[in-house]
């Protein structure tokens, strides 16, 4: 259903489940400045302690096909935004929960839009759809996939469904691959690019930093800010001119441990680092280091705006979790 606001526009109604995940996050605060607030249900399976649920707030389920299905019609929800998932490292720890938080609420949502309950569906994906045989320079757009971590499996798996949704029925679902997410906001947990957020909150809390993947790891990252504009960016943008029914690579920057360890440490010049790779090199190992995201420029003028001199300024004058 579409609602009229106060300048007579017409607005969506949405959803998001997931609303106090890293993304989800500010995500939501952002729906909210661009929608109105009130035209934004934001929900998640719990309520957490710390989370700012001043907005419309539910507890849901996301793989609870009828509690989704009821939220969106008792809301009159257009358009949902299934930002819940469990990270990379998480889900190679409960490989079993994992697929279902990644998968389930997936095909929730696309079967609600295939009836036509749902009008757009926005589904994240992840640079953990490739594997070690993926060229790691400059990663195509469609080149090899084959993720060795249940995650990427799941969101290959994810990737496959929402093209052949979209083929086969004429849902409007568009998706992102996601690089590893610098933010401020929240601690994000269980993923392999986390590093890249506690650094920050470790170096200003104690004045080091032990990082559980080697110094010279590079890997594709962004900033918060860049990711939620490029979310809301593919939300809008002329369906028609869309190519890629799967999900779009997203790039910003790439940089190693050691990189960003050195432009903190310009602001903080006290600060150590020790490296103690875990299992979460191998995942590192696994993905590309630079990602070709033209397609995405092309179709939709995607660009990103951080780099990391500003991402570290702006998580140093942030930073609070
Ligand atoms: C993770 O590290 O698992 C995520 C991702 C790249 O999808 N940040």
């Amino acid at each position: 259903m579409i609602h009229e606001t106060k300048s007579g526009k017409h607005s969506k109604k949405i959803l998001v489940l997931g609303a106090l995940g890293q993304i989800g996050s500010v995500l939501t605060q952002r729906l909210c400045k661009l929608h109105g607030k009130s035209n934004v249900i934001a929900s998640d399976i719990r309520k957490n302690r710390n989370s700012n649920t001043d907005n419309n707030f539910i507890i849901l389920d996301a793989t609870d096909y009828l509690a989704v299905k009821e939220a969106v019609i008792n809301f009159s929800i257009d358009t949902v935004y299934l930002m819940a998932a469990m990270l990379s490292a998480e889900v190679e720890k409960k490989p079993a929960i994992g697929w279902n938080v990644n998968t389930k609420p997936l095909l929730v949502t696309l079967d609600l839009a295939k009836k036509g309950i749902i009008k757009q569906l926005f589904w994240p994906s992840s640079i953990a759809v490739f594997g070690p045989s993926t060229p790691k320079i400059n990663t195509p757009q469609l080149t090899i996939m084959d993720p060795t971590t249940i995650y990427g499996i799941a969101k290959l798996a994810g990737e496959r469904w929402c093209e052949y949704y979209k083929i086969k029925f004429g849902i409007d679902v568009r998706s992102l691959r996601y690089p590893g997410i610098i933010s401020w906001q929240s601690l994000p947990g269980g993923g392999t690019t986390d590093y890249a957020v506690h650094i920050f909150k470790e170096l200003i809390d104690k004045g080091a930093y032990t990082c559980f993947l080697k110094s010279k790891t590079k890997l594709p990252m962004m900033y918060i800010d860049d990711a939620v504009r490029a979310t809301t960016e593919i939300m809008s943008a002329e369906a028609d001119k869309l190519t890629v029914n799967s999900s779009y690579n997203l790039a910003a920057i790439t940089f190693d441990p050691n990189q960003l360890f050195k432009r903190i440490k310009k602001f903080l010049p006290k600060s150590k680092i020790n490296y103690e790779p875990d299992f979460r090199q191998e995942i590192a190992d696994s993905w590309p280091k630079t990602i070709d995201d033209s397609q995405a420029n092309k179709d939709w003028g995607w660009k990103s705006n951080y780099d990391l001199d500003m991402i570290c300024e702006e998580m140093l004058e942030n930073i609070k979790i």
